[in-house]
Order: structure tokens, then sequence, then C-alpha cells
């Protein structure tokens, strides 16, 4: 038995934090990195809040020590971040690939080596929704069917990566949160690449017809094709942990529910989460989905299953909030304008009149929905391993640092979620490893832009001057562990 500390953890849990390259980088066109769809998103007018773009987000690519100083300042062991692939490697016209850019990559050499030498590990997600703009213009990205060309090259970017740093990182996500950027990228059109079914049209996915189901099963083949990669090539040598990153709300029926809305919650979970896990667990999407979605939804071959089975060493899961489910199966389906992915679940959605509500409408606190999730995901039939919770975390209403210095609502957030992760841990048997909350900083969040602040240090956007959260006093206070 490992001890525990007086938080009621064991020892070796791991306490992280985590950011993005595109939300917290800029330097967008320094060390020759190429733009990525969230550049051409980001600079389309109309499409974010205010304008807000990430060419100068928190300006990470020149504070980088600084920004290290900060998680050493809250005790910080364990970092999550993300690597732009558009930054790494550039596009090639001669031989229609892209290609290695040194510059781009002693950046990542430079991070590491600051982490390293401040005794903090590195957690490494390849892909948080910034495609390089190259790969969508010239190769078809990810939303042409049967698009081996960018699995291709989705593979040949992870080689390169662990070429380099297989060594130096014992934790890999291929891909952060599909259900998001598929359905908002390529569905409901909110975040890049701004994609809308059945909208005939040269762009910007120009094949007039984007298919949200195309687009998350390019994503599946190309995480599997990797992970095969890395575990025939580099966990043998270097070991390490490679997962992709789910997120999940938990889905609940209404009012404690008809038996309609307990199936229709279970539906939720299966379109949100078992789009991804099932197929990771037995190689086929699930039964609920074949029967709703019907034609529009593709089929593995049996290789594809085969490489997509055992492709996670561990499972990691996003969670921020909980959904009250209401079914709507007996009425005729009609397009919402919120994408097909919506229409084919065939419910609707609503928060606990009694849960608060975030600066973020999408996200309302009612923490015993992580323990719900941690639940529904390791139940018998599905996984069985080792579980992080890779993000989690709260979008403050505080606007100010001074306010933000005061925001026990934030605390209460990470406080009370955190104890039901305790809760899954040691109640309920879940094999939950680590918890990553989301964010180090307040950063750029994608189509809200810079309106949205989710840090435990918070960012003067005019100054970069970083000050610490109420959030990151607790944080610092309460995961130290004590034994
Ligand atoms: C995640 N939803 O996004 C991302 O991984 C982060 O980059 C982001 O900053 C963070 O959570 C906060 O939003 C999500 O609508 C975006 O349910 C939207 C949803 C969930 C997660």
């Amino acid at each position: 038995m490992v001890p525990m500390c007086t938080n009621g953890f064991p020892t070796d849990f791991i306490w992280g934090l985590g950011t993005a390259a595109y939300q917290i980088e800029g330097g967008a066109n320094l060390y020759g990195r190429e733009p990525s769809i969230w550049d051409d998103f980001s600079h389309t007018p109309g499409k974010v809040r205010n304008g807000d773009t990430g060419d100068t987000a928190c300006d990470h690519v020149h504070r980088m020590r600084e920004d290290v100083g900060l998680m050493r300042a809250i005790g910080l062991e364990h970092y999550r971040f993300s690597i732009s692939w558009s930054r790494v490697m550039s596009w090639d016209a001669a031989t229609s690939q892209m290609k290695p850019n040194e510059l781009g990559l002693q950046f990542y050499d430079e991070l590491l080596d600051a982490l390293a030498a401040a005794g903090i590990k590195p957690y490494v997600t390849l892909y948080h929704w910034d495609l390089p703009s190259a790969l969508h213009k010239h190769k078809g990205g990810w939303h042409t069917p049967n698009n081996q060309g960018i699995i291709d090259e989705f593979v040949r970017y992870a080689d390169l990566i662990w070429s380099r740093y297989a060594h130096r990182v014992a934790f890999w996500v291929t891909f952060n949160e599909p259900w998001t950027f598929t359905v908002e990228g390529y569905d409901a059109g909110n975040m890049a690449p701004g994609c809308v079914p059945f909208q005939a049209g040269p762009e910007p996915c120009a094949n007039g017809d984007v298919n949200v189901y195309v687009v998350a099963h390019n994503v599946l083949n190309a995480h599997a094709a990797a992970a095969e990669r890395f575990h025939n090539v580099y966990q043998p040598k270097h070991g390490g942990v490679l997962s992709i990153t789910l997120n999940c709300e938990m889905s609940l029926p209404k009012d404690g529910g008809s038996a309609a809305d307990a199936a229709a919650a279970e539906r939720a979970m299966q379109f949100s989460l078992g789009w991804w896990l099932q197929p990771i667990l037995t190689g086929e999407y699930p039964a609920v989905m074949r029967q709703n979605v019907g034609s529009r939804l593709p089929h593995f071959t049996k290789e594809e299953s085969a490489r997509l089975i055992g492709s996670i060493d561990v499972l990691a899961l996003n969670h921020y909030s909980t959904h009250l489910v209401t079914d709507l199966s007996d009425r005729p389906r009609v397009r919402t304008g919120d994408g097909s992915w919506a229409d084919d679940q065939q419910l609707s959605i609503t928060f606990g009149v009694d849960w608060i509500p975030s600066e973020s409408p999408w996200l309302h606190m009612y923490a015993p929905g992580l323990r719900g999730l941690l639940g529904w995901a390791t139940a018998p039939s599905r996984w069985r391993g080792a579980v992080y919770v890779t993000e989690n975390g709260w979008s403050a209403r505080s606007m100010t640092a001074e306010e933000a210095a005061h925001d026990q609502v934030h605390v209460a957030y990470l406080s009370q979620y955190t104890e039901q992760l305790r809760l899954a841990l040691v109640e309920d048997g879940v094999d939950v490893r680590g918890y990553f909350g989301w964010s180090l900083m307040d950063n750029y969040e994608w189509a809200d832009g810079y309106s949205k602040r989710f840090g435990l240090y918070f960012v003067d956007y005019a100054t970069q001057q970083r000050t610490p959260k109420a959030a990151a006093l607790w944080w610092n206070a309460t995961r130290r562990c004590i034994v």
C-alpha cells in the first residue's frame, strides 16, 4: 500500500497543470512558424470574440523561463503542454510534404531543458487543435474521406517528435479532445476551421459537404497509426505511456427522469465518449451511433479495428461540467443549426438550477459529475486500467487581478471536484493516478478570445504580468503532500 498524504491522496498521486501551444505561446511567425488553421480562423473577421487572435497570447515563447518560475512558485512537479505542429515542421512545396524546422524544435528543446532544471516532469500533447494550414489546404485536412495523406503526415510528425524527445518525456497524448475540435470545427462551425455540413461551397472545407463522422474517422485512424509506431519503435526503447485525451461532460436524466430520459442520457455518453472510447476498446463505434447515424457513420476495416484496439496505455479524460438530458427521440428530427452531431443524438440538454454558472455558458459547477464520469468510463465492460484526469477547471467570473486574488468560487470548484476525485479513488476503487488542473495561467480561450479566464495565474494582457489567484494559493497549500 502506498502511504497517504493528509490531503487524502496517495503520496505518489500526480498533481499537474496544463496549457496548450496556440493558447499561450504567441510568436506566431517566430522561429519559422507557419500558420495553422487557428491562425486562419482567428484572423477571419467575425469568428472570434473581439477579433482576438493568438498572435501574442501570453507571449510564452519569450517568457518561457519566467513561466517555469511560476510553476516552481506553486510547487508544481508535473506540467502538461502541447507542441505546435506548424512551429516544428514547415511545408515543403517541392515534395508536397511537411519537413522538420530545426529553429522551432529548438524552442521545445529549451523548454524541456528548463523544466528538467526545475525538477518538473513534462506531459506532452501532439495535437491541441492546430493543424498546419498547408495540410488543410493542400492535403485535404481531416475532412476528406479516407485521407491516408493526412494520416501519414500525422505519423511523420509524431515520429519526428518521438525521435527527438521520447527519452525525455514519459507521458504522451496524440490528440486533445477530438470531440471538441471535430464537432465545433467541422459541424457546428464555431471553431477552426469553421466548416458546416450541408452547405455546399468552396471554403473552408472544399468538399462542400463536410461530415463530422468522416473527420472523426480520420482522427481515430491517425491516432491508431501513430500509437502503433510509438508502441513498436519508441516504447520498447524508452518506456513511457501513450493516450488520447477524451473530453466528456457527465450526462444525467433530467429530474431523476423517465426511462426514456435515462436512455437518452446513456445515448449522450455514447455520442460523446463512446464515439472515441468504444473503437479503442472493441474496434467498432457504439451500436446506438450506428443506429442513429446510419450510412453517414464510416466503417473501420479489419486492419484499422485491430490497430485501434489497445492503442492507449492509460485512459486520459478531460471533464468540466454535467448535463441534464431530456429525450427527443419521438420527435421528428429537425436541423437545429448546431450541426448534425447534436441532432443525431435526439435529446436536449440543460443544467441544474442550483449549479453555479461560470463565465462560460457551457460550464456549470456540479462536482459529483466527475465521480459519475469516472464510474461510467471504468464500468466492467469499459476501461480497466489506469486513469488520468488531464483537464478540469473553472471559467472564472473574476475579471481583475484583485478580484481573482479573492475568487473563492474558483477555489470551491477545484476543491469540490478534487474531493469527488478522491471519493472515486478511495470509495469506488477507480485507478486514478493523476489530476491536471486547467490552466497554469489565463490564456487564449479559442473562439471566446481573451474574454474567459481559466488560469491559476491571472494574466494582464496589456503588460503580460502574471499574478497568482486565490486558486494558486489553494493549489500550493492543499496539494502538497504531508504524510
Ligand atoms: C477544453 N464544451 O476545451 C480544451 O482542451 C482547452 O484548450 C480549453 O481551454 C478548455 O477546455 C476550456 O474550454 C473545451 O463546450 C471547450 O463542452 C468546450 C467544451 C469543453 C472543453
